[in-house]
């Protein structure tokens, strides 16, 4: 039985932005370990489509994954597999179609949606077509009869995450992910998810969709297995962790931290971290145990939008967490959303003066999108501001076809938010220049990369600094 797992592209003209779609090497290394062991997986960012298609066409079983802004393409895919083929079975996965089950099992070239997680489910569904049998007892599916949607019951989350096999690495091109990670971030950093689930409920997040608010961890010895193998067979020394908030379990943490410290892994991470979730003591255990940075999503300088948001923590939260960081040494990304329903041009000067109080070492900004599977999206959707079928590989993180907020209507916000981001910018750039950090940053990453990627290191020096500010 030949099975065929894909990742779509994101955008319509920015094809890349994609990064190891660790989903389908759960997948591929779960159907591997229950016996399915003719499993290739075809990256649109580096496969031609004629050959992801041609390999597809001859499949017995095709999963698809995507988020909102690869539906367009997942489908276009759909499509011309199904014309070369139409008794491949074609299944779509990840957080859109669990989002939106109904509209993504309605298009014609879909069999089958699998809601939330896909490990059981896609094995289930590969035992149901290599025996030709139905798909009834299959939990945690969508699918047509006779033209009509069924919902099968939701499946349960895998609850001991121990006993899932590691992301099948291979496949999922880890050596080529760690290269482009080296060649702009200067180190050969991988993706591990150390556990599932987050107990927020932020209204413009869509994570809960596929993972419901009940935390699951790993283990820090099976976590600290994973990267030891990423260390060994890729000659990965940086993990990005993406665990909605990595911190989530305080003494979870420390128990990671005793054990990576005591495994002397010359490896750096980072991760996310919720502001209610750590303290001073917590992060410098952290960076005793290789944390060089960690994300935050502040959001916004007003509280009124904080609250609005649902994000659970004050002003005077944020700009502690920031100092502690900062104290330990750990740098400190920010994330801010701009334009989400309440913003307004005092809530938008709120925000300028929290970056210009907590100074993050980096600044990301982005425009609010009300994403499927998040509270925002149904409100959105309720008033008639999106609907459920839309082309959603629109859909940039600068995009103009939404309507605004209650105070600004679109224009004035893009033009709003584009001042205040160069506001915010020239504020970064001044930091840029800091002979002292660009030092301390260079002596971190040297310190962590083998000898073999020091030409590479180098040349991404020059580059940063002819890079003009
Ligand atoms: C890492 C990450 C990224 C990476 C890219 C990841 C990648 N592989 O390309 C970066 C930083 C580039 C990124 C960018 C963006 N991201 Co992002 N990202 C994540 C994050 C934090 C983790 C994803 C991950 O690795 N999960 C771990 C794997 C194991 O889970 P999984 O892929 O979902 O797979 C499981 C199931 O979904 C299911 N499954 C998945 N596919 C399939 C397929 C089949 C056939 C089956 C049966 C099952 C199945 O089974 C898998 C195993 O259980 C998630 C949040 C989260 N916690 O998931 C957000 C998330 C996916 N991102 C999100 C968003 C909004 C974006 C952006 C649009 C942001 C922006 N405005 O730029 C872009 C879009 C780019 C993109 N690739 O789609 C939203 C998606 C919402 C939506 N409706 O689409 C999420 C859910 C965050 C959120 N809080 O809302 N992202
Ligand atoms: S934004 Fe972060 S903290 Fe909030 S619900 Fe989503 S993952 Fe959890």
């Amino acid at each position: 039985m030949k099975i065929t797992l894909i990742q779509p592209k994101v955008w319509k003209d920015n094809p890349a932005y994609v990064l190891e779609p660790l989903g389908l090497g759960y997948l591929a290394s779960y159907l591997k370990l229950k016996g399915y062991t003719n499993v290739s997986v075809k990256l649109s960012a580096f496969d031609s489509e004629k050959d992801i298609i041609e390999d597809a066409a001859k499949a017995d079983l095709v999963g698809i994954t995507v988020t909102s802004p690869m539906m367009t393409h997942g489908n276009h895919l759909a499509k011309e597999i199904k014309k070369r083929n139409k008794n491949t079975v074609i299944v779509f996965g990840g957080v859109h179609p669990t989002a939106c089950p109904d509209t993504t099992v309605k298009g014609e070239n879909i069999d089958i949606v699998c809601r939330g997680e896909g490990e059981e489910t896609l094995y289930g569904i590969a035992a149901a077509v290599e025996q030709n049998k139905p798909y009834a007892g299959i939990a945690g599916i969508s699918y047509k009869i006779d033209g009509k949607v069924v919902h099968n019951k939701t499946g349960t989350p895998v609850d001991n995450l121990d006993s899932l096999p590691y992301p099948d690495r291979d496949l999922i091109r880890q050596t080529v992910f760690s290269d482009y990670f080296l060649k702009f971030y200067g180190r050969r950093a991988a993706y591990v998810f150390g556990g599932r689930g987050c107990p927020y409920q932020c209204t413009y997040c869509a994570t809960d969709s596929v993972w419901n608010r009940q935390v699951r961890l790993r283990s820090p010895e099976n976590i600290i297995g994973e990267i030891e193998e990423l260390r060994r067979i890729y000659g990965v020394n940086y993990i990005n962790f993406a665990d909605d908030t990595f911190t989530v379990n305080k003494q979870h943490v420390y128990d990671f931290c005793d054990l990576f410290k005591k495994k002397k892994l010359p490896v750096g991470w980072g991760c996310n971290v919720h502001p209610r979730t750590a303290d001073k003591q917590l992060f410098k255990e952290m960076k005793a145990a290789g944390c060089t940075e960690i994300w935050i999503g502040v959001e916004s300088g007003s509280q009124e939008i904080l609250n609005e948001l649902k994000r659970n923590y004050t002003i005077e939260e944020i700009k502690e967490i920031f100092a502690f960081a900062k104290e330990a040494g750990i740098k400190r990304q920010s994330n801010f959303i701009v334009g989400t329903p309440g913003e307004s041009r005092e809530t938008l000067k709120q925000t300028e003066q929290l970056i210009e109080q907590i100074k993050p070492d980096i600044l990301l900004m982005s425009l609010f999108v009300p994403v499927p599977g998040s509270e925002l999206y149904l409100k959105a959707r309720s008033d008639g501001y999106v609907k459920d079928d839309m082309d959603w590989s629109d859909l940039k993180l600068i995009h103009a076809s939404l309507p605004g907020t209650r105070f600004l209507s679109n224009k004035e916000l893009l033009n709003e938010a584009t001042a205040s981001y160069k506001k915010m910018n020239h504020h970064m750039r001044r930091r840029k220049f800091n002979p002292i950090e660009i030092a301390r940053s260079g002596f971190h990453t040297l310190k962590q990369a083998p000898l073999t990627d020091y030409p590479k290191l180098v040349t991404k020096l020059f580059n940063y600094l002819k890079r003009p500010v």
